[in-house]
């Protein structure tokens, strides 16, 4: 295994100043008024305005809902993939071009549903991606069908005797898997919020953001996360996994803030370090395909 890795590759961009507005694209967002997402996006602006990230430097990627539109809206590069193949897309992009940010956005659907099998992997990997994800504990787009994440007996349009399915746990499931940063923000709370996205981005490594974004639409859970979420206890030591799992599992207090993190080395820091390794050993390309031909 590969323990210490000397960085081949610079991630190091000249800082630029400038602001929030800077990285609005020339679309309007079409989300509904009073949509959590706006919360999200206002707090995206300032986030990367604060971190100096050049706009060419940036690259947003998403699946398919209302939360996936974000990348348009920001100007920077973007890409509205398929529906729960973010993951997989944004990894390709950060291992072709390592030296540029890259942020994944979307929905609980798109994450935690048909997205799901990616999750672990990209956490294994410690692919240095930070993926913000929009909870509004609903499918928004597709009017109102239960997510992976919507409380048990959710009685909706389109599940009119309440579901019966128990929602996961996205914290303690990346917990679990060893993620190597784990946070949760409220879209209503944008000061935290902002800092919660820097960080992520900060992190070299994968970071998991979950962020409640309430549908006013189909799902108005604004009153509910006001009166269940609070601030992680001052004294929760980030790095203690099992402490952030403990807190993770709280199904009666949403604790928002930084649960936990660590450093180990990123994917494409070890892919670029075998390269390097392979290219000194001079191999005989010809003579590996030989050993498939019978
Ligand atoms: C392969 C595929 N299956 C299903 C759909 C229909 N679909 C579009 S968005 C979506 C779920 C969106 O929910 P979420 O990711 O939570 O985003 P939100 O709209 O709530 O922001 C679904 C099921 C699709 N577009 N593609
Ligand atoms: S339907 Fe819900 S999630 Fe979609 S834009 Fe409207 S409020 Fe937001
Ligand atoms: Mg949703």
């Amino acid at each position: 295994m590969v323990t210490t890795l000397e960085p081949p590759i610079t991630y190091q961009f000249e800082p630029v100043n400038l602001t929030p507005n800077d990285y609005k694209s020339d679309l309007h967002p079409i989300w509904c008024p009073g949509c959590g997402d706006f919360g999200v996006l206002a707090s995206f602006y300032k986030a990367v305005s604060e971190l100096h990230i050049p706009n060419e430097q940036l690259v947003v990627v998403s699946g398919i809902g209302c939360s996936s539109r974000f990348p348009a809206f920001v100007n920077a590069y973007g890409f509205h993939g398929t529906h729960g193949r973010a993951l997989p897309l944004a990894t390709g992009v950060k291992m072709s071009r390592p030296e540029l940010k890259v942020v994944t956005v979307g929905g609980d659907g798109d994450a935690f549903s048909i997205g799901m099998g990616h999750i672990p992997h990209a956490i294994r990997r410690n692919v240095d991606i930070t993926y913000i994800v929009m909870d509004n504990e609903i499918y928004g787009l597709t009017k109102g069908q239960a997510s992976p994440t919507s409380p048990l007996g959710m009685e909706r349009k389109a599940s009119p005797y309440g579901t019966v399915e128990r929602p996961l746990n996205p914290l303690l499931m990346a917990l679990a898997a060893g993620a190597s940063w784990v946070a949760r923000g409220f879209s209503s709370k944008p000061k935290e919020l902002t800092e919660l996205i820097k960080q992520g981005m900060e992190h070299k490594g994968f970071s998991l953001l979950q962020v409640y974004s309430p549908c006013v639409t189909f799902y108005d859970t604004y009153d509910h996360f006001k009166q269940v979420t609070k601030p992680l206890p001052a004294d929760h030591n980030s790095r203690d996994r099992m402490g952030a799992m403990k807190y993770a599992m709280d199904e009666e207090n949403l604790y928002l803030g930084l649960f936990y993190q660590e450093e180990r080395p990123t994917y494409d820091e070890a892919y670029a370090a075998k390269r390097a390794a392979n290219a000194k050993q001079n191999y005989d390309i010809q003579e590996i395909m030989g050993k498939y031909m019978r």
